[in-house]
């Protein structure tokens, strides 16, 4: 396997399985050396839990990323996922130009909404500021919501291959130089990934569970970094993160105790050895 360092950005939320609990446990069972910069404390997600706590840490970043400048501390990768405010956008622009190696990968997975809406901290604003950032990546990683709000285009629950390759067109017009779609689904029963890297699109379907479970974005997200970090072409990667939501899903199961998350623990080994 190959060592690589690379920076994950993202809000820390203490409990709920999602963001850098996820994300950190993922690629360092990945075998990447993971370094964090958290965007914002949170007691639990936002999606379903009330009252929750909310510390913003964009103050934070900027000084942290100076401190790496001092150091010359690089990354082989960034991946960014959940931002605490508008102005982290920015900031995080710059700690890609400061502390990305030459060659080194940029992955924006701009969560920020599901099912038709975005997240209750989120506005058309920061919509807007998620576009400079797409517009950077090297891989962007939305869901289809996402996808709408950073296109314009009408979120649809049903819909076809002409209305995915305008949503596909409107995404690339932003900048972002390769595209992994997420849920896209084209028959009942099934849903997919659809992966455009340098102009070329290849479509993985699979079975859709009949659960779902909260978190599998950063679950997706973190395990496409991880592979891809290890080598694997983008479409494999993209292969191997959907069979391992999909193990993740399974292993939850109808736990209604654990309606907050995936249980994506017990299932690493599955990850690791699609890795081999
Ligand atoms: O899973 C995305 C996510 C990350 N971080 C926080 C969230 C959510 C989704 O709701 O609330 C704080």
């Amino acid at each position: 396997m190959n060592y690589k360092r690379i920076l994950t950005i993202q809000d820390i939320s203490c409990v709920g399985q999602c963001s850098l609990t996820v994300a950190l446990p993922i690629l360092s069972a990945c075998g990447l050396e993971t370094a964090i910069l958290p965007s914002a404390v949170l007691s639990t997600h936002t999606a379903g839990f009330s009252g929750f706590t909310f510390r913003d840490l964009t103050e934070d970043i900027p000084l942290i990323k100076e401190h790496w400048v001092k150091e010359n501390i690089k990354f082989e990768a960034i991946y960014t996922g959940y931002l605490g405010s508008i102005a982290q956008i920015d900031m995080v622009k710059d700690v890609c130009n400061k502390t990305l190696t030459s060659g080194g990968k940029l992955i924006v997975d701009p969560a920020m909404a599901d099912n038709g809406k975005l997240y209750s901290i989120f506005n058309d604003e920061y919509v807007e500021a998620m576009k400079g950032l797409c517009a950077i990546a090297d891989y962007v990683v939305p869901n289809l919501t996402e996808a709408c709000f950073l296109t314009g285009i009408e979120y649809k629950e049903v819909y076809d291959f002409k209305y995915i390759d305008a949503v596909t067109d409107g995404l690339l017009k932003l900048g972002a130089k390769n595209l992994v779609l997420t849920g896209i689904s084209f028959r009942e029963g099934y849903t997919g990934v659809l992966v455009i890297e340098n102009g070329v699109k290849n479509y993985y379907e699979h079975v859709k569970l009949p659960n779902s479970c909260h978190g599998t974005g950063d679950i997706y997200a973190s395990a496409f970094v991880g592979a891809m970090m290890q080598d694997k072409p983008a479409f494999e990667s993209a292969k191997i993160a959907a069979d391992y939501v999909l193990e993740c899903i399974k292993c939850t199961g109808k736990d209604t105790d654990h309606w907050y998350g995936a249980k994506f623990e017990p299932v690493l080994d599955k990850l690791i050895s699609a890795l081999k």
